[in-house]
């Protein structure tokens, strides 16, 4: 059976880098790069079936002159005929995911239309709309599996467990509690990248001229950040992948030295990241490696620090998210401000590179950015972070906020618009942030 797998294009909704004062704006991220590592799965499940997985994100970085969604996705289905469509889904890319689906139909009102993803686990309501068949939330490629089999054996989809419908009279919740699946243990699928061989000169990262691309060590996070989707989407478990299967997959990816790892949260098990690096080493496995570390385990095991920059550890991601000890606790992150300090030492002793966010919330004014900028410039880094405090569906802030939530368009929930009421002028708010980004000490922007 044939099947398409459709990641989404990025929402071009940015208003710090729209405000951000010109100087700044070379500096300001733009967009990310890597794979949809979601729909490499789904595909693993279905590998004997004829599947296309398509990257709108790589095709509009290697055509940039593309012909517009719409036109696009109607070429795709002319093109290839598929009888279920799949769309992995996040916030801020919900309004094309709905383009896609209906433009789909429009093609093809036979074709099956499946979203899944984050979005889809966190707010599945959403897809309420005639042109979504059905919505699968969680970490579930086998429930994908099953719409499959009984699409092609023509029994009935009502039967299987943990599927959403959209009916005519509205949205069927499972009335069976959706099966639990370890994704990154014994159920963990291989994912085949060569899917996606077409966009590989585009997943480059800053200066880099070779590739990236992520590889999970681990998937959700113990911690329970307020502001965060994602212990909301593993409902705060943590699982940890096999070590053998890590090794595995970093040998079958060279033609990617650059590796970055996808999780939420690369060291919550020390033992299991000595044990991984002592590994990477024993095998000969050399490249460059990017992590999101947390500042109070570089404060605390620098020694691990020490050892994974020896294994290859040349970026780290850490969120710092504030400079006071009173907004981390408003947070929930679990690490004071100081811990951000002496990461940044430890980091820089050990020749890696940080990038260190910072999150704004709208209820800034001059002083708190001015009390902002003078200290991120003691503490300087090499890649600048400063992003805006979102209230993301499905999360703590957002049940805390709801009421002061005064733009409800997804495309804007991408940590670059805020979507709450400022205390600022709005324009100047955006601004302010956008010329944070120059308070950093390299030149280039990952
Ligand atoms: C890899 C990654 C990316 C990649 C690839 C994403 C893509 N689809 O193109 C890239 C680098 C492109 C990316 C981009 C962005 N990302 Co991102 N990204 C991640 C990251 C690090 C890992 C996701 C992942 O691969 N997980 C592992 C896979 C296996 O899990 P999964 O995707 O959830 O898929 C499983 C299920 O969800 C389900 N599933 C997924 N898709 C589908 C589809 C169907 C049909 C079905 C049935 C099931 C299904 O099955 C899969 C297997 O179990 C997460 C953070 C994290 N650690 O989780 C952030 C994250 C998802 N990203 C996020 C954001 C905000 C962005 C950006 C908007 C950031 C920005 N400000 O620029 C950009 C997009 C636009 C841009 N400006 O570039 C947020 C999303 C928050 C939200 N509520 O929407 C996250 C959670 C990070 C965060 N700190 O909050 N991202
Ligand atoms: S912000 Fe980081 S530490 Fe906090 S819950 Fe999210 S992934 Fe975990």
């Amino acid at each position: 059976m044939k099947i398409l797998l459709i990641n989404p294009p990025r929402s071009p909704e940015n208003n710090i880098l729209k405000y951000a004062p010109s100087e700044a704006k070379r500096f300001i991220h733009k967009k990310l790069i890597g794979p949809p590592l979601g729909l490499l799965t789904i595909a693993a499940t279905i590998k004997d079936h004829d599947v296309t997985v398509f990257d709108c994100k790589g095709e509009y970085d290697l055509v940039p002159d593309s012909p517009p969604l719409e036109t696009m996705i109607i070429d795709l289905m002319n093109k290839y005929q598929p009888r279920i469509v799949g769309v992995t889904v996040i916030t801020s890319e919900f309004d094309f995911s709905l383009e896609i689906f209906r433009t789909v139909k429009q093609v093809d009102p036979t074709a099956i239309t499946v979203a899944g993803g984050l979005h889809a686990t966190l707010s599945a309501p959403d897809f309420y709309d005639p042109s979504v068949d059905f919505i699968i939330p969680g970490q579930n490629p086998y429930i994908f599996r099953e719409v499959v089999r009984a699409l092609e054996q023509g029994t009935s989809f009502t039967e299987i467990e943990g599927l959403w419908t959209n009916s005519s009279k509205g949205l069927v919740k499972p009335t069976t509690k959706i099966p639990m699946w370890n994704a990154a243990g014994d159920g963990f699928l291989m994912p085949d990248r060569s899917h996606l061989k077409r966009w590989i000169s585009t997943y480059k990262v800053g200066n880099s001229p070779y590739p990236s691309t992520y590889v999970f060590t681990s998937l959700g996070c113990p911690f329970k950040c307020t502001f965060c989707s994602i212990w909301s989407q593993y409902k705060g478990h943590y699982y940890q992948r096999e070590i053998d299967s890590l090794i595995e997959e970093l040998k079958s990816i060279d033609d990617y030295p650059v590796v970055r790892f996808a999780d939420a949260n690369t060291i919550v098990n020390e033992d299991f990241i000595i044990a991984l690096f002592d590994r990477i080493e024993k095998e000969g496995i050399r490249k460059t490696f990017v992590m999101d570390i947390r500042a109070d385990v570089a404060a605390r095991r620098p020694d691990i620090i020490e050892k994974l920059a020896r294994g290859g550890l040349k970026i780290v991601i850490c969120g710092f998210e504030s400079f006071r000890d009173v907004e981390l606790k408003r947070y929930n992150k679990r690490s004071p401000a100081s811990d951000n300090q002496t990461a940044v030492k430890v980091f820089g002793q050990n020749g890696i590179m940080v990038r260190g966010n910072y999150v704004i919330p709208p209820e800034y004014d001059y002083a708190d950015f001015e009390a902002l900028a003078e200290y991120s410039d003691r503490n300087r880094v090499v890649y600048a972070g400063y992003t805006i405090l979102t209230p993301m569906p499905g999360t703590v802030f957002h049940k805390q906020v709801r009421d002061q939530i005064i733009d409800h368009d997804y495309k804007k929930y991408n940590f670059f618009n805020s979507v709450m009421k400022t205390k600022l002028d709005p324009e100047e708010f955006h601004e302010r942030v956008g010329a944070l980004w120059l308070i950093k000490k390299g030149t280039d922007v990952i």
